[in-house]
């Protein structure tokens, strides 16, 4: 199902062979699995894939499994003994592998084969989308659960609030998709805080999270106050909502992502300058992936895409905020991380 299409633009592009290795989670998209250690050799008309005798073994329809021991590259090359293009994934192979396939494949010219992987990634499945609403489900599920825990003091730190949801989209029989951001006070003054002990008191508190539900993830923040939000932190917020509303709203088909984010940037006016990062980015079996909202890429809101937007604002050394969900684009704008967007107040 996955393969596929991939083989028929190898075919098409003249590209005999194209080798995508682990860590590039392409393999987990190619094979719906994870493994330790694992090649993907990929012709026009067939495919094997090298696995690490450490891994269980894979159930694979559409290519023949091999052990992936010393010698595997001598093992494909017997199999393929001059290919004349061969493919790569840039953004994910070290140079060091580079370097092996070169030498195995001295006559080869390498070609990379990035931007049609990341557009078919981009392009989810039924099945996909199904993966990925649950992961949605079961990420909202982990805040209503937290709400009570905070409310009677048993979450006392950012580590612990991070570890109540993380064990909540556990056990709703997902996992964790990325390291859960939980930043409290003047903490989420930075977008990327690492979570630490620091106490919770009278504050904002923002919760960047997402579960991945059989290898495709979700992402959401939210943000709470402990204690009764100060004036400027009610309209701050109330401003942020509105542009992350209207930005959801101004989606459309053939929409180039580069527009959706000058659309929020004109909107915030003078404040522009407390929103520091980009509006969001696609998302499935990584967190971040195609498409992207950079304006060089000049990517557009298709059929079918799995997207974040995120605005936010930070004020250093006061507070912070930002406000996402995940969406999904089927013709119609879906929000698929569906917990309430006000203000928690406890
Ligand atoms: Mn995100």
């Amino acid at each position: 199902m996955k393969l596929q299409p991939f083989q028929r633009f190898l075919g098409k592009e003249g590209i005999d062979l194209a080798i995508i290795g682990a860590p590039d989670p392409t393999i987990t998209y190619f094979t719906q699995q994870k493994f330790s250690a694992a090649q993907l050799a990929i012709s026009p008309s067939q495919a094997a894939l090298y696995v690490s005798t450490l891994d269980p073994k894979p159930a694979q329809k559409e290519c023949s499994v091999l052990s992936l021991k010393k010698g595997w590259l001598k093992e494909l090359q017997k199999e393929h003994p001059h290919p004349k293009v061969l493919g790569i994934n840039k953004e994910q192979l070290s140079v060091a592998s580079l370097e092996r396939f070169q030498k195995t494949f001295p006559h080869a010219k390498i070609k990379d084969v990035g931007e049609e992987i990341s557009r078919l990634r981009s392009q989810k499945t039924a099945e996909e989308i199904r993966r990925i609403k649950r992961a949605c489900t079961v990420t909202t599920n982990a805040l209503q659960e937290l709400l009570p825990q905070l409310e009677k003091k048993k979450v006392r730190t950012e580590q612990d609030v991070a570890f109540f949801l993380e064990k909540s989209m556990r056990e709703h029989g997902a996992e964790v998709a990325f390291p859960s951001i939980v930043a409290f006070g003047k903490n989420a003054a930075i977008p990327h805080h690492q979570t630490s002990r620091t106490p919770l008191r009278k504050g904002l508190l923002l919760l960047d999270f997402g579960a991945s539900y059989k290898n495709y993830c979700a992402d959401m923040t939210r943000m709470l106050s402990l204690g009764k939000p100060s004036r400027e932190e009610r309209q701050r917020y109330a401003q942020l909502l509105a542009v992350q509303q209207d930005a959801i709203r101004s989606v459309k088909n053939g929409q180039p992502y580069a527009a959706l984010e000058k659309g929020v940037r004109k909107n915030l006016g003078n404040d522009v300058s407390y929103f520091i990062h980009s509006l969001g980015h696609g998302l499935g079996v990584e967190v971040h992936e195609a498409p992207s909202f950079s304006e060089e890429k000049k990517q557009k809101v298709q059929q079918n895409h799995v997207f974040t937007i995120e605005p936010g604002m930070y004020f250093p050394q006061k507070f912070g905020l930002r406000i996402e969900d995940t969406i999904l684009f089927d013709g119609k704008t879906k929000v698929l991380t569906k917990a309430a967007k006000e203000l928690i107040k406890l």
